[in-house]
């Protein structure tokens, strides 16, 4: 890896920062995109992986003691939180404030001072006991949204090692960042950070032309995030012989499959999406009874009010849309708020004749390349994809919607399902190649061989 410092211990050790830590198990089952891509950054060579246990029972006025673990060569090193402290960080200013704005969605913010305080408290004290973690020659990334300013909080604890950050999410368009209060104090503190990752050229201009304007000398640089699509690929072949898919080919009695796998987010665009499948309904009776369309929506941030919102709405328009249109043999959606095991839903993914991804805004989209990754290359199914996610730039063989527009949703899904094999062969295969091009683990490697040769800060 290029001129790597060679620390006491031989290589430099990796230290990655999530608000998460996964456990060892995870990692070594590593099957998300992000655990995936750092699960084999870290492999075979020492590393520390720090962040929140969990737990939110810390006492306040309590100084965190991390709680470590190593197994392989990793150490694993977990803080707990207080309950207000989680409340105000994680739900509050993470996922209440800076979630919202991230996905251009200014009005879903519930701006409050007070979290944005212990927003920053919560950073300093993953800074302050991390640093106590820390040997000289360590390499640090910090990973998304909740951990923002903490590279400037370990430089004010005085760390001079390599700190990278990189942002999951989208970043987007100065004049709206910059109504967030509080935005011109985190763009300054991302000058904590040697190297700024975000998931594409669109975000890097974005977030460039907000530092700008704030005077910050760091600059964003695009590092899409991957898959493991061969791993992907092997679970959806081998996920076709299984029990599971027995019984979803006897419920779907021939008919096509449309499928949508979602965090069940209001930036994936899952009302707009069965609004844009009853288009189809409508406006094309040849597929009356002959699609069914699942949608599996794992709930997630079930305590935040927006995200309650959002289930009681899709719970009204699933029951709507079934009630309008199902006939005796015939239920037209399938909605499903649990998470499916991973090799049942790579079987899914490639017995779908359509991939259905309509996010109103999402950093990269993952699902979207794990589709292409698990269909049959002689007979592959096709994508319809968001103009709005990070994907799209590389998924430009999609077919490609505004997912605003339920008629364009439907006009797609019309083209998906019609599609003459030779199409469906060209399309899957240039995306195919995209796919493969870039990988989690050629993901964490580019972005860590940039980090790794920076010139360290010398002590202030
Ligand atoms: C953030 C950014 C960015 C979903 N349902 C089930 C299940 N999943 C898995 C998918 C996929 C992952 O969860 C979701 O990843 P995405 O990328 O689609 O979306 P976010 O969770 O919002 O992730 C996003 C990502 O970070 C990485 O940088 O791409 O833009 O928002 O792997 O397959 N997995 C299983 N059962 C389910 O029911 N096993």
């Amino acid at each position: 890896m290029g001129s790597r410092s060679m620390g006491s211990r031989g290589m430099a050790r990796l230290v990655v920062v999530s608000n998460r830590v996964p456990s060892p198990r995870e990692v070594s089952q590593a099957a998300g995109g992000l655990t995936v891509g750092l699960a084999d950054a870290i492999k075979g060579q020492p590393s520390l992986w720090f962040g929140w246990s969990g737990s939110s029972t810390a006492r306040e006025g309590d100084e965190p003691v991390p709680t470590a673990i190593e197994q392989n060569g990793v150490t694993y090193a977990t803080i707990d939180l207080t309950a207000r402290q989680h409340k105000g960080f994680y739900q509050g200013f993470s996922n209440g404030i800076l979630w919202p704005v991230c996905h251009y969605r200014l009005g879903l913010m519930q701006y409050s001072r007070e979290e944005l305080d212990t927003y920053l408290e919560v950073n300093a004290r993953y800074a302050r006991a991390l640093k106590a973690l820390l040997e000289p020659d360590d390499t640090i990334w910090v990973q998304d949204y909740q951990l923002f300013p903490l590279g400037a909080a370990l430089r004010r604890d005085g760390v001079t090692s390599r700190i990278g950050f990189f942002l999951h999410i989208p970043f987007p368009p100065e004049q709206l960042f910059r109504a967030l209060p509080g935005a011109d104090l985190l763009l300054a503190d991302l000058d904590g950070y040697d190297v700024v990752g975000v998931q594409t050229e669109q975000d890097a201009a974005n977030m460039n032309g907000a530092l700008q304007a704030v005077g910050v000398a760091v600059r964003a640089q695009a590092y899409p995030i991957g898959i493991d699509p061969k791993s992907f690929a092997r679970q959806a072949a081998r996920g076709e012989t299984s029990k599971e898919m027995g019984r979803l080919t006897q419920a779907l009695n021939n008919r096509a499959l449309i499928l949508g796998v979602d965090r069940l987010d209001y930036s994936k665009g899952i009302p707009e999406r069965f609004r844009g499948f009853e288009r189809l309904l409508q406006r094309f009776p040849a597929h009356r009874g002959k699609v069914s369309f699942m949608q599996i929506a794992p709930v997630s941030r079930g305590e935040v009010a927006e995200y309650k919102a959002l289930r009681r709405q899709l719970d009204e328009l699933a029951g709507r849309i079934n009630g309008d249109w199902a006939e005796i043999d015939w239920i037209p959606l399938r909605y499903i708020t649990r998470g499916l095991p991973r090799k049942v839903l790579a079987g899914v993914h490639r017995r779908a004749a359509v991939g259905l991804v309509t996010p109103l805004r999402d950093g990269m989209n993952l699902v979207a390349k794990e589709y292409v990754a698990a269909q049959d290359p002689a007979d592959p199914g096709v994508l319809v994809l968001s103009r709005f996610a990070g994907a799209a730039p590389e998924l430009g063989d999609a077919v490609l919607v505004n997912p605003y527009d339920p008629d364009e949703i439907a006009e797609a899904l019309d083209r998906a399902l019609t599609m003459a094999l030779p199409e469906r062969l060209r399309r899957w295969e240039a995306m195919n190649a995209a796919v493969t091009r870039v990988t989690a683990a050629s993901w964490a490697r580019g972005f860590l061989d940039v980090l790794n040769n920076v010139q360290v800060r010398q002590a202030a």
